[in-house]
């Protein structure tokens, strides 16, 4: 079976609203990170990724690494949604025996391809995949990988993105989200990362930055990825920690929120409640 590509936006809008009603239901959880890629995910899962949600290891799919695992909810959503496990799953986030746990599990979640929540492992992984799918010679295959900007701080994604300029797999997507946060507060105050385009061009990078909150922007830089074959790609995605929830988007606790206030619970469920009117219509 392939899965039929639903509207973008409706999309997005549904995967904003299972990360609030997960989260929320759990009690606690990494916000900030998982919605500001979900406009990426909703585009990746809804237009551009070749899937099989019958058959999650079908060998010509694309892969997707969430290399900050901790984003995971945003992607249970976008597989929950596109039929790789019924939706119910959602409900068990991070519950002892779950399939779905909170930092990503290739041997639990059908659809996940690489465990990652170590943060810089994953650009490894996605690079070691990209090479054996072009040492395999497969065509019009890709390696989606997404990265935080705290989680450049870690030094072994620089050594992997060495290795893709090196080789220049362009098969490989490299994202970065480019939130302006991690953990600890500002990345500028913790590890100040520059103009991060530059340097992923200085590292021999197609790289291209766009808006990350524009789903047409970001499809159109994943199209001009696709057909420039002759570098390792780049797209730097410019968003907002806790993106497309006002109330969060202006929270200085947004990276992980413990759901255990009067207002924190209200602005979610109102978020909730407007994400679903934008479902409906
Ligand atoms: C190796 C490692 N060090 C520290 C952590 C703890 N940690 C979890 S999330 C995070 C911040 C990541 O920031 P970023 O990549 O920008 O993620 P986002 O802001 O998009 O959530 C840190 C330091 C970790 N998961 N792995």
């Amino acid at each position: 079976m392939i899965s039929t590509k639903p509207d973008l936006n409706t999309f997005a809008a549904r995967i904003r609203k299972d990360v609030l009603s997960m989260l929320l239901k759990r009690g606690y959880g990494h916000v900030g990170g998982s919605l500001s890629i979900v406009e990426l995910l909703a585009v990746l899962y809804g237009k551009q990724m070749n899937y099989r949600p019958d058959e999650p290891h079908w060998e010509k799919r694309d892969y997707l690494v969430l290399s900050k695992g901790h984003s995971g909810p945003g992607v249970y959503s976008a597989l929950a949604n596109s039929g790789f496990f019924p939706k119910s799953w959602l409900e068990t986030l991070n519950d002892g025996g779950t399939r779905l746990p909170s930092h990503l599990d290739r041997n639990k979640t059908p659809g996940v391809d690489a465990t990652t929540g170590s943060l810089g492992q994953g650009t490894s992984i996605a690079t070691g995949i990209a090479a054996g799918l072009a040492k395999e010679g497969a065509k019009d295959q890709y390696v989606y990988l997404i990265t935080g900007d705290g989680e450049l701080n870690e030094g072994q994604c620089w050594e992997a993105f060495q290795y893709l300029a090196h080789a220049a797999l362009s098969n490989c997507i490299v994202f970065i989200d480019e939130n302006k946060g991690q953990n600890d507060g500002k990345s500028e105050a913790i590890i100040r990362h520059f103009d991060l385009a530059e340097k992923m061009r200085a590292f021999g990078f197609y790289t291209q930055k766009v808006d990350g909150k524009n789903l047409a922007m970001i499809d159109d830089a994943i199209e001009i990825a696709k057909n420039q074959k002759q570098q390792a790609n780049c797209i730097v995605l410019d968003t907002v920690k806790g993106q497309g929830v006002p109330f969060f988007e202006n929270y200085a606790g947004v990276h992980s929120v413990k759901f255990n206030s009067p207002e924190i619970i209200e602005a979610t469920e109102s978020a909730i409640r407007e994400l679903e009117k934008q479902i409906d219509e």
